[in-house]
């Protein structure tokens, strides 16, 4: 793989939900060897450490249920700009923190897109599709909410205004096993591509993730990739305030990550959703790495494996 620049921005975001412990993620991920992972596969490495959230006052929100809305204000506004000020760079890995740093880190990695002319594609790899608007939310977390805001969807009045809107049609979701009914109600006619884990099962993970990337190769699209730690099975990765059970396989997240290396479409990542006051000896943090390093080129053969008699 070709040598890239990497700028760690570490995101302790933990607002997004009531569950307390992400803010410890990039710390943990640091613990578990994240910089020299990436250095041993030839890669260089900034460490920008960890960022604060811009203070923000928002009235209070109509849907009583929302959950610390001008702190996730704060949060989107900062790295809707750590993005676009990263992204000229090199690579930028947003070290979560939960899920509503996505708010920030896809809005301003889509703006940069569109400042380079390029299409703009967003991979999300969760158990949720985390579409609601601050008023469709059941439980008022909002980090139920990142691909509802980048979308465009109505409803985040107190919100940065969106640069550029990311495309239902450019986004895919893989592993989704927990959707609410609003967000169904989105969904089922839209344009977002949908792999759930029955169609993991029956088909793979391969082969959707494959059309997909033909997709984005296509337009010479950047692509975000967006890493919630539920994908993946809570036996595989147990440091998760949301855990569902029957998601994709450590083996299967490998794949997902190698595929996405060799197509040298991937623009920046987020890890989110990791609380490391859940997690067992280090586990989950570990494997976390260890998909990144997969995603930066670490290989078991550095000849592709044969795939066919
Ligand atoms: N859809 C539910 C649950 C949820 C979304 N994202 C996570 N959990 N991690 C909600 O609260 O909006
Ligand atoms: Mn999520
Ligand atoms: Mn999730």
């Amino acid at each position: 793989m070709e040598k890239k620049h990497i700028i760690l921005i570490g995101a302790p975001v933990d607002c997004g939900k009531r569950t307390r412990g992400c803010l410890m993620g990039p710390d943990a991920y640091r613990t578990a060897g994240i910089s020299e992972a990436i250095t041993a596969l030839g890669h260089t490495v900034a460490d920008r450490g960890n960022l604060a959230p811009a203070h923000v006052d928002v009235p209070q929100h109509g849907n009583a249920q929302v959950y610390k809305l001008a702190e996730n204000v704060g949060w989107t506004q900062t790295l809707m700009a750590a993005a676009q000020d990263a992204a000229p760079e090199g690579i930028p890995i947003f070290l979560g923190g939960d899920h509503a740093l996505a708010a920030g880190t896809v809005a301003g990695m889509a703006a940069y897109a569109a400042s380079q002319n390029r299409p703009f594609f967003l991979l999300w790899l969760d158990a949720h599709s985390d579409i609601h608007t601050p008023d469709t939310t059941d439980t008022g977390n909002l980090h139920g909410t990142p691909v509802g805001y980048v979308t465009g969807r109505a409803g985040f009045v107190d919100y940065p205004p969106l640069p550029a809107t990311v495309d239902p049609a450019h986004i895919c979701m893989i592993g989704l096993r927990s959707v609410d009914d609003a967000e169904h109600a989105v969904l089922d006619d839209g344009d977002v591509t949908l792999v759930d884990m029955r169609k993991i099962d029956e088909d793979g993970i391969r082969a959707p993730l494959a059309g997909f990337l033909d997709r984005v190769a296509q337009v010479n699209g950047l692509l975000h990739v967006s890493l919630d730690v539920d994908f993946l099975d809570p036996s595989a990765a147990p440091a998760v305030g949301t855990t569902v059970p029957g998601g994709a396989t450590e083996r299967e997240g490998h794949l997902v990550m190698e595929m996405l290396s060799d197509s040298g479409l991937v623009s920046s990542l987020d890890l989110v959703e990791l609380n490391p006051f859940l997690d067992e000896r280090g586990k989950t943090a570990t494997l976390m790495v260890d998909l990144t390093a997969s995603l930066l080129g670490r290989r078991v053969f550095d000849r592709p494996t044969r795939r066919s008699l």
